[in-house]
């Protein structure tokens, strides 16, 4: 597969950065309410059940700004396409005019419906009313909608909640609450650039948010999640006047998006998949497939299929949800590349769906060969083993599992394989080749609690401590998150757009010295700047431009000693504005001559 990661990293940067300028989708303060007020934890268990064994969802970002899809008065306007009118400072009443474009008669809601149903995802999110404040349903307190404003002059929710019932898919709707440029009063959030658009937030949200969200809710039967995006300006008060309507669907499961001090039931990591996941916390990455939720006509910066299979299973493995964007275009098509990669995960999902679908976190911390998701019976657990990396040897090393384990079998066609316990873990003897090259499953079944030991890699006899791309752990402070990936047939760090994410390894050192730090980068910058620290050193370094993204070469970073034998953490941060994206494959102590 051909691979553009200047291109790809650049769009997820940019994304990450209007994301953080406009201090969007921030975490739940510990503070806030978490759930529905006056409801027991088994109450919310009962009404969380299906989200939590569903794991996988199709979100879709609709609306007029599919049909600028991006270039406006002839120029591409930069960032995300559902955006364009606030990039390209479009007047209210110009963009109004682009919904006369707007005409999806390809729109065929089964269609979509039966494309997520055996992409394998359980339940859809649409957008209801984004930004742009163009609402998909016919709102009685606007005429800013689809079947006012446009050709098409139908409501498309109708028929997508029915094709959501008939195949027996949960359907949600996202609400841009606070956050609306074209109804007076709600571009505060967003910023000014036409008169049409001042008034006041709170007359706003009294005469268009509140009869707009008691609409989705109410006309369009049972609704199983309501996505609020963007809290700015959201005070106690406002998202007050919105938080009683939720009564309106019991069931109704919410996001931490809605402000106010209420953290709904679930967080929503955005473009990356947090390190460890938010244990205690429900929580959903949202992610798109290129770079944009929006349509936009010439993003063809798509992840491959290895990324979106591996990003639904590391989000599992870590007890999240995945939310995999779609943009229709203005006819009501979904793009072919993402049509393609849909039904290249059910192809995945239909033989390994067992291994995501009511799974939970995986036991182990880092596996050096993929992941684990588990599910815990009252006798047995069974442990899902998501090997990305096969091994050469033939032997698969479940580290630290101290249970006793005579047999696996591989979840796609059953066939037995030997395991065995020994003083490092559990030994699975597998075929020479994976039955899938992008995630194989092994199905483990332990009797009684899990015994784990947790086992940190450790040196090689001759003093050499190895730190692969797998093992590391991504950090980021705000923003898109590195991913390993396959780069040049080998698992490296990828997307490494953002200055404010970093890596992380944990290890044993049993034979302490003076090291030489080497790493192998891959990158066409020329000055990335960043740092390592371990044991108390720091290292500043830079990585040498190798020519291309997937030309790897092994490079000197300085050398560091650890005093002190024990367990020890290197990190790699890059220095903040003078970072420019690298792939990374490893990260080597070698003890100096
Ligand atoms: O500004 C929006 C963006 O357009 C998109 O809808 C994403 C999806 O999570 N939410 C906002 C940014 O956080």
């Amino acid at each position: 597969m051909s691979f553009s990661p200047c291109l790809r990293r650049m769009s997820l940067g940019l994304l990450g950065a209007i994301a953080l300028s406009l201090g969007l989708a921030a975490p739940a303060a510990s503070a806030e309410v978490v759930g529905r007020p006056n409801e027991t934890p088994e109450q919310r268990d009962a009404r969380m059940k299906w989200w939590r064994e569903a794991r996988f969802g199709l979100f879709i970002h609709w609306g007029v700004y599919a049909v600028p899809a991006g270039t406006y008065n002839g120029q591409q306007i930069g960032g995300i396409g559902e955006w364009i009118m606030n990039r390209g400072k479009i007047p209210v009443a110009e963009y109004k005019a682009f919904a006369r474009q707007f005409n999806p008669v390809r729109y065929d809601p089964d269609a979509w419906v039966r494309l997520a149903k055996e992409a394998g995802m359980k339940y859809i999110v649409i957008t209801s009313k984004h930004h742009d404040g163009f609402a998909l349903f016919d709102s009685k307190a606007t005429d800013w909608d689809v079947v006012d404003a446009t050709p098409y002059g139908k409501d498309v929710l109708a028929p997508l909640a029915e094709a959501c019932r008939k195949h027996g898919l949960r359907l949600g709707f996202y609400y841009s609450q606070a956050q609306d440029w074209n109804h007076p009063g709600g571009a505060a959030a967003g910023g000014h650039w036409d008169p049409a658009q001042d008034g006041d937030m709170d007359a706003y949200l009294r005469n268009i948010a509140v009869p707009q969200v008691r609409e989705i809710l109410s006309n369009y039967g049972k609704l199983s999640v309501l996505w609020w995006d963007t809290p700015t300006d959201m005070t106690k008060e406002r998202a007050e006047m919105l938080l009683p309507l939720l009564d309106l669907q019991p069931g109704i499961i919410t996001n931490n998006r809605l402000g106010g001090g209420y953290a709904g039931d679930l967080s929503t990591p955005e473009q990356r998949i947090p390190a460890t996941g938010t244990p205690g916390r429900d929580w959903e990455t949202c992610m798109t497939m290129n770079g944009t939720w929006g349509y936009k006509s010439y993003d063809h910066n798509w992840k491959p299929t290895e990324t979106l299979i591996r990003n639904l299973v590391d989000i599992a493995s870590k007890g999240g949800n995945y939310l995999l964007n779609v943009g229709p275009t203005a006819l009501g098509e979904i793009p072919p590349p993402s049509v393609e990669r849909l039904q290249e995960i059910g192809k995945w999902m239909k033989v390994n769906g067992d291994s995501i679908y009511a799974t939970t976190a995986s036991p182990f911390s880092r596996l050096a060969w993929g992941r684990c998701t588990k599910k815990v019976g009252d006798e047995r657990t069974t442990l899902y083993l998501h090997v990305f990396e096969w091994p050469a040897d033939g032997k698969l090393l479940v580290p630290g599992l101290r249970n006793n384990v005579r047999r696996a079998r591989l979840l796609a066609n059953d066939e037995r394989l030997d395991a065995t316990n020994t003083p490092e873990g559990v030994v699975i003897d597998v075929p020479a080749k994976p039955l899938d090259p992008i995630d194989t499953v092994i199905v483990l079944r332990v009797r009684g609690e899990l015994d784990i030991e947790k086992v940190l890699p450790t040196q090689a006899d001759d003093g050499t401590m190895a730190l692969p791309a797998p093992l590391a752990e991504t950090h980021s402070e705000g923003g898109s998150s590195p991913q390993v990936e396959d780069i040049g047939g080998k698992a490296s760090i990828g997307y490494w757009t953002n200055d404010r994410a970093w890596l992380s390894w944990q290890f044993k050192i049993a034979r302490p010295g003076t090291f030489d730090v080497l790493a192998e980068i891959a990158t066409t910058a020329s000055a990335s700047k960043f740092e390592i620290a371990v044991a108390g050193e720091k290292l500043a370094a830079q990585a040498p431009n190798t020519g291309d993204y997937r030309k790897f070469e092994t490079v000197m970073l300085g050398r560091v000693r650890i005093a002190n034998a024990g367990d020890c953490e290197l990190t790699i941060k890059p220095v903040r504005g003078q970072w420019s994206p690298i792939n990374l494959r490893s990260i080597v102590l070698k003890p100096a001559q």
